[in-house]
């Protein structure tokens, strides 16, 4: 096959009159370079790591029929580089694993001590902005819910100095690990109690590597959201290597309308989080076109799974909770389901430019409140006012025909939605990781949804490492010019 790897047209971004480009036709993005590009300077961990861009010479564009650049699959299932299986990312190996990102959370620093990491890790109430504007109560460590990431190397020896801010008694598990008996932390069973105000102290070595997490041994306290990622990577890093590795946990919460608190007690949910957050203020996974990418999954619903799906790509299962599986048992998928307070690491070669859904594909769990009070939170042109005068009320639904919102009566299948104000939006739109997306997209990402964008390395440095303001839709066209049909590509305005 001929070299497909996509010239890097940089010219697009060059010119001030960036605007104007972004809306021309085709031809003036048509000027090429086979110039390697070197790095902008960078502001992720990953990109810090990560060898000059010159390495990407250095890597294949094709193997046995696939390409890292355009949607294929390969000459033979029975190759090692089938649908890009064992297709390398392009930071060397040597480099050790890719830093791991969990969009929206913090990771937790630590102090060397005698040999020792030492994590300071303090449980507590603590306040969590869903959505914007939807501040909610909930339970997490050190501020935030998921609490932070916790990443280490296998083979450390790890003291973890525990406080505990609640107002009751509790416990840290550290899930999965193969650790001494009176550090596991499962409440009465191999420990006392830690009592609110009171500390503990963890420690042990670590042996494994792998997709962790540590959680509260309490069942309600699990409930209102006390998990945080425990991520150890290996000593030998993993061959393929990655160029991302992502991490996203999924919470559900049963959250009533116009309160706070969640009811850990309750059968159904209604809310739904990745990493803190519902979509659309998930924050999107960007990526360049060509990386090797792995997304960790852990699901940590109180009791539903999550079928998650990748749009445009076929992924690669390469691990779970347990450990990394072998290659020869990897399976490819569109769909993985994933239990409760299991993970799933997927590896896929971004070979197809875009802005791809990745959600769970339960219909419940795509947007917020599709239960039995079944109702946006709030409505235009109602008060929060006269619910809070009696908070055991729940908003009236409008269940009539005349509604738009509701076509059939009794089953609004065609929600109204959720209240999206103007500072709402703003706080959507604020962050790199959207820009240049289509202007509707936050109506397409609800709940358990967020997105995968795979854009050409120029694009990605002007959405991730420039200051501008890129027009709404304006890098979803770009790349419709690029790589799809872009004579039949019709601009969409709101
Ligand atoms: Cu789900």
């Amino acid at each position: 096959m001929p070299n497909s790897k996509p010239s890097p047209r940089r010219d697009f971004f060059k010119t001030g009159a960036f605007a104007a480009m972004a809306f021309a036709s085709g031809n003036a993005m048509a000027e090429e370079t086979n110039q390697p590009q070197s790095s902008s300077p960078s502001n992720t961990d990953s990109d810090q790591l990560a060898e000059p861009r010159s390495s990407l010479s250095q890597v294949q564009d094709e193997y046995e029929g696939f390409s890292r650049y355009q949607p294929s699959r390969g000459n033979s299932p029975d190759s090692d580089f089938y649908l890009g299986k064992l297709v390398p990312g392009f930071r060397p190996l040597q480099n050790g694993p890719a830093p791991f990102v969990a969009p929206d959370l913090q990771k937790l620093p630590f102090e060397m001590k005698d040999g020792v990491k030492e994590f300071h890790l303090v449980a507590e109430q603590v306040e969590r902005e869903f959505l914007p504007g939807y501040k909610m109560v909930v339970w997490g460590f050190n501020g935030s819910m998921p609490g932070p990431t916790i990443e280490v190397t296998q083979g450390d020896r790890v003291r973890i100095v525990f406080q505990n801010n609640l107002p009751e008694e509790t416990t840290v598990h550290w899930h999965g690990l193969e650790l001494p008996v009176q550090y596991d932390g499962a409440s009465m069973l191999t420990q006392k109690m830690v009592a609110p105000g009171k500390s503990y102290v963890y420690e042990f070595d670590v042996h494994e590597e792998g997709t962790f997490f540590y959680h509260s041994h309490v069942a309600m306290q699990e409930a209102i959201g006390m998990v945080g990622w425990l991520i150890i990577h290996p000593k030998q890093p993993f061959d393929p290597p990655v160029d991302r590795d992502f991490g996203l946990i999924f919470q559900n919460f049963h959250i009533e309308p116009n309160q706070t608190i969640n009811d850990s007690w309750a059968m159904d949910w209604n809310w739904h989080t990745i990493n803190g957050r519902s979509g659309p203020y998930t924050t999107p996974l960007v990526v360049k076109h060509g990386e090797r990418v792995r997304v960790r999954i852990m699901n940590f619903a109180p009791m539903q799974h999550h079928p998650v799906h990748l749009h445009g790509h076929t992924f690669w299962i390469t691990g779970h909770e347990g450990a990394r599986i072998p290659k020869s048992a990897w399976v490819p998928r569109n769909n993985e389901i994933i239990g409760v307070a299991q993970a799933t690491s997927f590896e896929i070669i971004a070979n197809n430019p875009g802005d791809w859904m990745f959600h769970c594909h339960m219909t419940h769990h795509m947007m917020n409140h599709m239960v039995r009070h079944v109702g946006p939170r709030l409505r235009e042109g109602e008060s929060v006012d006269r619910y809070l005068a009696n908070v055991d009320s729940r908003p009236s639904v409008d269940f009539t025909r005349e509604s738009e919102g509701f076509l059939t009566p009794g089953y609004p299948q065609k929600m109204k939605g959720m209240s999206m104000s103007k500072d709402f939006m703003m706080k959507i739109w604020s962050r790199r990781e959207v820009q240049g997306m289509r202007e509707m997209w936050p109506m397409a990402v609800k709940g358990l949804m967020t997105v995968l964008r795979v854009l050409p390395e120029d694009l990605y440095n002007e959405v991730m490492h420039s200051e501008k303001e890129i027009p709404k839709g304006s890098v979803f066209q770009e790349i419709v010019k690029r790589f799809g049909n872009g004579e039949d590509y019709k601009w969409q305005s709101m």
